[in-house]
């Protein structure tokens, strides 16, 4: 994998959250503590140009907690619930969302960066998922292609395509959890709003480790480049 500097680049570390994480996360991810020290070193080296962790960060009352929802229709790990676009003018358009036991509150111990991660090496946290009507799994838009906080739903802290533009980033690199939801979702919409983008395969892990085959596929569809750490 070439970090060159010639051209400048982004470290996206999404979610690296206790919640997502085994031993006691509501949400853990097989294997999601592992890749701390493979996403230190990508924070220790000195090829990015700015680096950027991300916190999954819901409101008690948000949507995709299952135990907001009433019997029977409340099931974890099911989509047997549907969301409304909360843009103005938009509350026509509507999607099924998957639910999830309660995971990453605002301020609670589930939605801190694991202590293994060296946080203090990033340059910006950002904070998604905040609006309680509506999922963000992308930290660049919601589930519903709004690009916050352009329409001030406040579902997001900052503007991070704009900060990287601003900061003449062309390649943005992916890493974190889950690979099959957060991760995919942010990649995705990083080529959308134009940057070169690119997940680190050994940075990554699944919600549903069978997944990231079919999640690959889908990456590269899209544009990203799915590489890995020992590429040359
Ligand atoms: C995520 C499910 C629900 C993630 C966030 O970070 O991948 N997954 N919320
Ligand atoms: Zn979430």
């Amino acid at each position: 994998m070439a970090i060159t500097g010639l051209t400048k680049s982004a470290l996206i570390v999404v979610d690296m959250q206790e919640d997502f994480c085994p031993p006691n996360g509501s949400l853990a991810v097989q294997g999601g503590r592992d890749i701390a020290s493979a996403i230190n070193s990508l924070l220790s080296k000195s090829g990015f140009d700015i680096l950027i962790l991300t916190q999954d960060y819901h409101p008690r009352d948000h949507i995709s907690f299952a135990r907001n929802h009433p019997e029977p229709n409340n099931k974890p790990f099911t989509s047997s619930i549907t969301m409304k676009n909360p843009a103005p003018g938009k509350e026509f358009e509507a999607k099924p969302q998957q639910l999830w036991p309660v995971h990453c509150v605002a301020d609670t111990p589930g939605a801190e960066i694991i202590p293994e991660i060296e946080a203090w090496k990033a340059n910006l946290v950002v904070q998604k998922g905040m609006h309680s009507q509506v999922e963000m799994y992308s930290v660049f838009a919601d589930a519903f292609g709004n690009r916050d906080p352009g329409i001030n739903m406040q579902s997001v802290s900052m503007d991070v395509a704009a900060t990287l533009r601003e900061r003449g980033i062309i390649d943005v690199f992916v890493v974190g959890l889950a690979g099959d939801y957060c991760v995919k979702c942010t990649a995705i919409d990083a080529v959308k709003a134009g940057f070169r983008t690119w997940v680190i395969e050994e940075a990554t892990r699944c919600v549903v480790p069978d997944a990231w085959d079919a999640v690959k596929g889908e990456l590269e569809a899209a544009g990203v480049s799915v590489v890995s750490w020992w590429d040359p």
